[in-house]
């Protein structure tokens, strides 16, 4: 029963969406996108931009990351998060920028809308028990993620992990049911508990097993203060640890209306 309407909802999603290389004036991002499912632009922002965009941060009153409501309450807060960043002057120069913007309708439609847009920074050091810092895909709809990194990250500074090319393929069927059946939001649009936060979540002998049979190759986005990361977050990845300092990014999520998870 719920397989036929998953199976639905999958062609109807197809349907609806439509890439076109031609929509885009960043060809090899969206080539980058389709074959691998993330796109990384060194330098895409200038550094001046980037380090007034910082210091704004710095004086705004964040709150805990919505979607760390489900860690160990034990554990620290990790993080913090101001919603509506698109509002904001100071940040305008990335959630209104053209050529990124081309680049995503050009990946899901021309009808593909920003969804969210926030500022988050990690600044608590060491293990976090949170169900993004295990292999994860978000969705089984195509969303894209853009990270715009204000800080330097590197290893050691929490820097994204993808799976190339796991954005696509029948070994997601499964899993992607599972969501579908048992995913619930809360009145924000988040998790509405532990139980589902982590449904997307593979061990780590599963994603072994995945990388070996499919050979996904994993890629650690490292990137200087005005890096772009856009990807699909169809794909797998992870949260890698924050060992120093701290890591501040602005994020746009972009879907096709209405394909909320
Ligand atoms: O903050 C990160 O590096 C990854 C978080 C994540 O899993 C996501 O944004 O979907
Ligand atoms: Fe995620």
């Amino acid at each position: 029963m719920k397989a036929a309407q998953f199976l639905r909802t999958k062609i109807s999603h197809a349907l609806a969406t439509n890439p076109n290389r031609s929509r885009t004036t960043l060809g090899d991002a969206y080539d980058d996108l389709i074959r691998t499912g993330v796109a990384v632009l060194p330098s895409y922002i200038p550094g001046d931009v980037t380090a007034k965009m910082l210091a704004a941060t710095h004086g705004l009153d964040y709150e805990p990351t919505p979607e760390m409501q489900h860690n160990n309450p034990n554990d620290p807060l990790t993080d913090r998060f101001l919603g509506d960043a698109h509002e904001r002057e100071e940040f305008r120069e990335f959630f209104d920028d053209a050529a990124l913007r081309s680049l995503i309708q050009a990946y899901i439609s021309p009808n593909a809308v920003m969804h969210r847009a926030f500022a988050r920074t990690k600044e608590n050091t060491g293990p976090v028990a949170s169900f993004e810092n295990f292999y994860h895909f978000d969705a089984y709809k195509k969303r894209v993620k853009v990270f715009l990194y204000l800080s330097d990250v590197e290893e050691e500074n929490a820097p994204l992990g993808i799976l190339l090319g796991s954005h696509k393929g029948p070994w997601r069927y499964r899993r992607e049911l599972e969501m579908f059946a048992n995913y619930r939001k809360d009145d924000r649009g988040y998790a509405a508990g532990p139980d589902v936060a982590y449904i997307g979540c593979f061990w780590p002998h599963e994603v072994a097993r995945l990388q070996a049979k499919y050979e996904f190759v994993p890629k650690t986005c490292t990137g200087k203060a005005g890096t772009v990361i856009v990807f699909d977050s169809q794909t797998l990845h992870v949260a890698n640890q924050l060992m120093s300092g701290k890591r501040s990014v602005l994020v746009s999520h972009w879907i096709q209306p209405g394909h909320h998870m």
